[in-house]
């Protein structure tokens, strides 16, 4: 296990922009950093794809601190090294969640135990519960004042809202979970369908559970600027194969692949962290619901939201939902709130 690295700017030659030395870095976390994720995820922050050109960051990469995972994120820390990254002015190795979430900004729960051959979902949830009510405990402790946390390890709905609710200090609002893989795979289908540019499909939104449950909204998506059910007259397409498409993409992927999606995932959590630091922008995020489109009000579901500040957001409310737009938000719902009571001894 190792302590903090020295920072690379130090061992930089190339001269520092004036810019660059203005900003202060954000400090990233990232748990899971020597999986598959991280392995595309860190080098994408670093380069300035998460905060933008201009802003520097340093990255502090937790794993559990067994040998193996170790050794192979000293390996990760070398190779980000050898990138020669401008922004990137510092690393932190460590298998110490203590020391990894110190004063971060920017929390990223990538890292979760995976469901094993035989495993119940239920088991699953519990297993997963332990590493989330720890490091919620953690984060609140030690994280910075304005620390912001992005739940990506499944199940993520429930990780989050059970990391959420061990913080004292850092309100619910500060605690995400990313259903924005789930929102680009539906833009990317309603865009092949349709026969349009990528660019053309807007307002495509997911409620609810990062699961086969979710609900990609077409009803409210618009293609070229009209309605996308006028474009895309196949009502049955929309509400059948569509949202089965979405919702069991990560299967088709691990059947094709042989292994779960990574580098899309990691693209997906670049554009949550990234259009939630842009007022302005508009998107799915899973957040606490507090009752919004008819969820119970305590789990955490994906639905829309604005960016009102750096960090900071609104639901967007108003969509009129019609009757099978209800039932998959209900269908959704009760399984974040099986979920939910699963874990309840678990909420802090
Ligand atoms: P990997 O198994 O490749 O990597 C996970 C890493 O996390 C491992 O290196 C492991 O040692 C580490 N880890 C486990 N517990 C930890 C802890 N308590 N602290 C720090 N590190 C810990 O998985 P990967 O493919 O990277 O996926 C990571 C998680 O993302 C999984 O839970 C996966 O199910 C989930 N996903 C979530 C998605 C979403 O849209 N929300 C999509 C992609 C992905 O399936």
């Amino acid at each position: 296990m190792r302590g903090i690295r020295k920072t690379l700017a130090s061992q930089r030659q190339e001269p520092i922009t004036l810019s660059t030395m203005s900003t202060t870095p954000i400090r990233v976390a990232v748990t899971g950093a020597a999986g598959q994720i991280s392995y595309s995820l860190l080098f994408r922050i670093a380069s300035g794809a998460m905060f933008g050109p201009e802003q520097p960051v340093i990255l502090q990469m937790i794993e559990v601190p067994f040998e193996k995972p170790m050794k192979a994120l000293e390996g990760v820390a070398m190779e980000l090294e050898d990138c020669a990254f401008p922004l990137l002015k510092g690393m932190v190795v460590t298998g110490d969640a203590k020391i990894g979430f110190k004063d971060a900004n920017w929390c990223l729960l990538v890292g979760a135990k995976p469901r094993g051959p035989g495993m119940e979902r239920a088991d699953l949830l519990k297993d997963n519960g332990k590493i989330f009510i720890e490091q919620g405990q953690i984060i609140d402790a030690v994280a910075a004042d304005n620390a912001r946390v992005a739940v990506v390890g499944n199940p993520a709905n429930t990780n989050c809202m059970i990391a959420a609710s061990q913080a004292k200090r850092l309100t619910p609002d500060r605690f995400t979970a990313m259903v924005r893989l789930d929102q680009n795979r539906a833009q990317a289908q309603l865009a092949n369908k349709a026969g349009v540019d990528l660019t053309e499909v807007e307002s495509i939104f997911i409620y609810g559970n990062h699961s086969p449950t979710m609900f990609p909204s077409f009803a409210h998506a618009k293609i070229g600027g009209k309605p996308a059910m006028e474009v895309i007259t196949d009502t049955e397409w929309l509400k059948g194969p569509f949202c089965e498409t979405v919702g069991k993409r990560g299967a088709a992927i691990i059947a094709a692949r042989g292994a779960s999606s990574a580098a899309s995932a990691a693209n997906a959590l670049v554009d949550h962290v990234h259009d939630l630091m842009i007022p302005g922008k508009i998107h799915s995020v899973a957040v606490k619901s507090n009752g919004a489109y008819g969820f119970d009000p305590e789990v955490w579901a994906g639905m829309p939201v604005k960016t009102t500040a750096p960090g900071a957001y609104e639901v967007i409310s108003g969509f009129e939902m019609c009757d099978f737009c209800k039932s998959k938000i209900a269908s959704t719902n009760k399984e974040l709130v099986e979920e939910r009571d699963a874990v309840k001894s678990m909420l802090g």
